[in-house]
């Protein structure tokens, strides 16, 4: 193991540990230095693939922050993670053969460097996008909240993070709620090429007092002091007290990757930091003690042999087979079969909004682990009035957020790792695009990335729909880029009963669910299910029955295709109607068979034609339907331009049931 030699200057020592816990922490910091050592020529020889970012010199910061941690406490990591992990108390086995991309790591090969986790020893995760973990250590503090827990989260990221919105929005959450983090700032003074003054106008201090946190700045190579004021906060945040921002002052030895070039600092600085290495400030305040020289050597030599063995077995390890790809994207869900329920012809009804209002009631009231959060939720009962009534019942669980989508989606990715099950809205699904890394790389990845490790059962309500002059930046039907994402599923209910059905499937559901309403459809009236109802996601309906040619479509396109079909009737042409009800995970099956039967087929939805579901709809007739297609496959929806404001434009632009009419017409007639 490397470490320096010559003077040192140990800083001053008015934090102090007992001896017998400084060894530990000595031991520790040794096991991380000799691990990535290892890693480091195992890197360049080509046995670890793919990005490797080595926190060597970081050390003290890193056991120094998870000193005063227990198992049931969180930590939430970065790329540079292998010290964090360490040091909350992942084995360095596993860890190894996870590196190695072996079957027994930790994450069974599907995560890597980067992405090591172990949500059942807190660890949620090194992740690979500058500060995505923030936002979810928010989640996980609001699960310890409502569960009235003393635990605590200690969000680690770099000096780099700090600019990141995702940081900023996590931070004004959490400062506002007064939830139990720690923001651990490991500040080594670079963000990949770039030093910090070419980051931040202001001092780290300023961003936490901009966000009323109280700041705490440690020196981060001395292990007594990051772990002595640790404790300390560490103890208060348990009692009550709001999350604290620590700044430790690191620095990280080798490059920002394996093979940086590192142009941008020089041999001297490294040297002058390399003299306050951590282990040799430990080793000379241990001395100072009285510990023996030999008692250092010999944890040494035990951490040495321990992670030559960790290389030998993850040398010896077998490879992940391939099956592991797909049984690690969607946890299996209780099976939930189709139900038999007919409504009466006097039977009660409802609208569509009273659906989602009694969805989401029922599940409150069947499960405590169910919260819902997002922009007026809560008090106000949302802008569509969805939620109304529910926080005088349950004001703990009915959060209003700021406006800070991508920390809103934190909360369900942390709290769902955390094991609740969190419902979050997204007011308007155009506003994907301002929160989309916690969706695209953290909801849908994070149980596939950990080798099925993570919990991810959250629901994402959100709505769209075009029609009354709501602009280009609130009317998008943004399904196809959802549905392409694997790990999500994408449920698009068109009427009352089924959108209660479905709401409350996927609240019970372990995978992550978007759920989209159509707003035009709030005031819609159904038949109401009994209280029990559930729909089974995944699987498309028949929902009416015909002979010529196959409708397939989703939301409220659904209605309009129901009533092209009616009108065709009238002439003679017989339509069948499939709502898709989920768009992805795709019931091919139901849209094989149908199309079997007609030898025709028309998709019709409100997102526009181009890369649409339509198109993947298409390909799946073409290829598994090929022998049973008797005419051109052909798609009803709104041409490629963003949806118009004006009336009129608008009304060309959103395809109804005429042109699903026309549409079928000209099939039928090839
Ligand atoms: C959202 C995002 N942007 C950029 C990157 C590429 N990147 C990876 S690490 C890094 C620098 C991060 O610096 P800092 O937060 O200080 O952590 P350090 O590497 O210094 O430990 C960058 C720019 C990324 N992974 N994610
Ligand atoms: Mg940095």
């Amino acid at each position: 193991m490397r470490v320096t030699t010559g003077p040192v200057a140990t800083g001053p020592t008015a934090a102090r540990l007992p001896t017998d816990s400084l060894l530990a922490a000595y031991r520790r910091m040794a096991l991380i230095r000799e691990f990535e050592e290892r890693v480091s020529g195992l890197y360049r020889g080509g046995e670890v693939p793919g990005f490797v970012h080595l926190s060597i010199g970081q050390e003290a910061s890193a056991v120094g922050a998870c000193w005063p941690l227990a198992v049931a406490d969180v930590i939430t990591s970065n790329h540079r993670g292998h010290g964090h992990c360490l040091a909350k108390g992942l084995a360095p086995e596993p860890m190894m053969a996870e590196l190695f991309a072996r079957a027994t790591g930790t994450n069974k090969g599907l995560g890597g460097s980067m992405h090591i986790a172990d949500p059942d020893l807190g660890i949620f995760g090194a992740n690979g996008i500058v500060a995505a973990g923030v936002p979810i250590a928010g989640g996980a503090a609001l699960a310890i909240r409502l569960r009235k827990q003393r635990n605590v989260v200690v969000s680690f990221f770099g000096d780099g993070a700090v600019a990141q919105g995702a940081f900023h929005e996590a931070a004004n959450l959490a400062a506002l709620w007064k939830l139990p983090v720690v923001f651990f700032c490991e500040n080594n003074g670079y963000a990949e090429f770039s030093p910090i003054a070419d980051q931040h106008p202001v001092p780290l201090a300023a961003r936490a007092a901009g966000y009323g946190l109280e700041f705490v700045s440690v020196d981060g190579n001395d292990i007594e002091a990051v772990a002595t004021a640790m404790t300390g906060i560490v103890a208060r945040i348990r009692d009550g007290a709001g999350p604290v921002f620590v700044e430790a002052a690191t620095y990280r030895w080798h490059g920002h990757y394996e093979g940086d070039p590192e142009k941008y600092r020089t041999k001297d600085e490294l040297s002058q930091w390399q003299e306050r290495d951590p282990l040799v400030i430990a080793r000379a305040r241990l001395a100072g003690r009285g510990v023996e020289a030999a008692a250092l050597r010999q944890i040494d030599a035990e951490v040495a042999a321990r992670i030559e063995a960790a290389v030998e077995a993850a040398r010896q390890a077998p490879q992940p087979d391939i099956a592991v790809l797909r049984s690690s994207v969607y946890a299996p869900a209780p099976v939930i079969a189709e139900p038999d329920w007919q409504p009466s012809a006097d039977g009660e009804t409802f609208r569509t909004m009273d659906a989602v209002r009694l969805a989401l009631e029922g599940e409150l009231a069947a499960d405590p682990d169910v919260f819902i959060a997002g922009v007026d939720v809560g008090k106000g009962g949302n802008v569509f009035a969805l939620t109304r009534g529910l926080y005088a019942r349950w004001p703990e669980r009915l959060l209003d957020t700021p406006i800070s989508e991508t920390a809103v989606m934190g909360l369900a990715v942390g709290g769902a790792m955390a094991g609740m099950k969190p419902v979050v809205e997204l007011m308007y699904l155009d506003f994907l695009g301002v929160c989309f890394d916690q969706i695209l790389n953290q909801a849908a990845k994070l149980r596939f990335m950990t080798g099925g490790k993570a919990r991810m059962g959250l629901t994402i309500r959100t709505q769209f729909g075009g029609g009354r002059s709501s602009g280009a930046q609130h009317s998008q039907s943004l399904e196809a880029l959802l549905a392409h994402i694997p790990g999500l599923t994408v449920v698009m209910p068109s009427t009352p009963a089924d959108t209660y059905g479905l709401l409350r499937a996927a609240i019970r559901d372990p995978n992550p669910v978007i759920f989209i309403e159509n707003r035009q459809q709030y005031g819609a009236k159904g038949p109401k299910p009994p209280a029990d109802y559930l729909v089974p996601l995944g699987k498309a309906k028949v929902v009416r029955q015909g002979t010529d040619a196959t409708v397939v479509s989703v939301s409220r396109m659904v209605q309009e295709a129901l009533a092209a079909a009616e009108s065709l009737a009238a002439k003679g042409i017989s339509v069948e109607v499939i709502d898709l009800r989920t768009v992805a995970p795709l019931d091919r099956p139901t849209i094989l068979e149908s199309l079997a039967k007609t030898n025709r087929l028309l998709i019709a939805h409100e997102g526009v034609t181009d890369f649409g579901i339509g198109a993947e709809i298409a390909a799946l007739a073409v290829y598994e339907g090929f022998w049973t297609l008797d005419a051109p496959v052909m798609r009803v929806a709104p041409p490629p331009t963003p949806s118009p404001y004006a009336p009129n434009l608008e009304k060309q632009w959103l395809p109804d049931s005429h042109d699903i009419q026309r549409a079928v017409e000209r099939l039928v007639a090839f």
